[in-house]
């Protein structure tokens, strides 16, 4: 992997390329892998895009948000991504203890005013916190914090989790980020001599993720497609000018990362050779 930081320049490639050639898929999904996040330009600016790139994978990952979602201004919305509010940056769905490895947001509407997207690399960020604040780091590798999602979308949904803020290996390798701050638990089930600690854990973590360089800014366009892997990168959108001539619309689905390098395998045969 190649960890990166505000001056990253987000890999791109195009979507009409991407489903008919092998040797652009494969640039993909080797940036994708790599670099973990990849822009394709060039979607017909209606939905059903995300589906049709998600089936030159493979499959798509069903959640109680739907096949695919729309992620608009909604009323009585269920989720604080259908206002047009802040979001800070996060990863998708810690509320499961498996949480989708891949996303991908396509932009058929972008708003007037606001609505930019933001990006960091959780792991490059999780490295600096174990660099420049090891108890920050062993702390958030240890303890698990409460995540809740409750509503009807899909289906009507109840969902309680537990996952430590940054997952390693046994080998102490950083492999997933967990962290929501819209759907952590107001509930906090840790002996009260930990909760001080890990607070100041997390604010040590977030502190780092927000630092002018390490974030990276970017406006999508209508067409234009982010491709992103959710279990490494934290991402974000500023709060936007809600019109209703002028709706900002993203549609986003979900991939897991065992379908996405079976295809970069296959790919990589059909181009390079066995
Ligand atoms: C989300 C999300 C980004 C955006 O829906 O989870 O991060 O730009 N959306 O609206
Ligand atoms: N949406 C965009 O963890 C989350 O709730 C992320 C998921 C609603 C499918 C938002
Ligand atoms: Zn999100």
């Amino acid at each position: 992997r190649y960890y990166w930081d505000a001056t990253l320049s987000i890999p791109q490639a195009d979507f009409q390329e991407v489903l008919h050639d092998d040797g652009a898929a494969l640039a993909w999904l080797l940036a994708l892998r790599r670099v973990g996040i990849v822009h394709l330009k060039g979607a017909p600016a209606e939905q059903g895009q995300v589906a049709r790139l998600a089936e030159r994978i493979g499959y798509l990952r069903l959640t109680f948000y739907g096949h695919t979602w729309q992620v608009q201004d909604k009323s009585m919305a269920n989720n604080v991504a259908y206002t047009s509010g802040k979001l800070s940056l996060h990863t998708d769905y810690p509320a499961l203890h498996f949480a989708p490895g891949v996303q991908f947001l396509h932009c058929i509407n972008q708003a007037k005013e606001g609505g930019e997207s933001e990006v960091v690399d959780g792991f490059h960020m999780a490295e600096q916190l174990q660099r420049e604040d090891p108890e920050a780091f062993r702390t958030l590798t240890s303890l698990r914090v409460d995540f809740t999602d409750t509503g009807t979308d899909y289906c009507d949904f109840m969902l309680q989790s537990k996952n430590r803020i940054i997952d390693v290996d046994s080998e102490g390798k950083v492999t997933k980020i967990n962290y929501n701050n819209a759907t952590r638990d107001s509930v906090l089930d840790l002996p009260l001599h930990q909760v001080q600690p890990f607070y100041r854990a997390l604010k040590a973590y977030v502190d780092i993720m927000n630092r002018p360089e390490n974030v990276v800014t970017y406006t999508m366009k209508p067409g234009d497609i982010v491709t992103f892997d959710n279990w490494r990168l934290l991402h974000g959108r500023k709060s936007y000018i809600s019109r209703p001539d002028r709706l900002r619309h993203l549609e986003g689905a979900y991939l897991d990362w065992d379908e996405v390098m079976s295809r970069l395998r296959i790919v990589r045969r059909n181009v390079q050779g066995d």
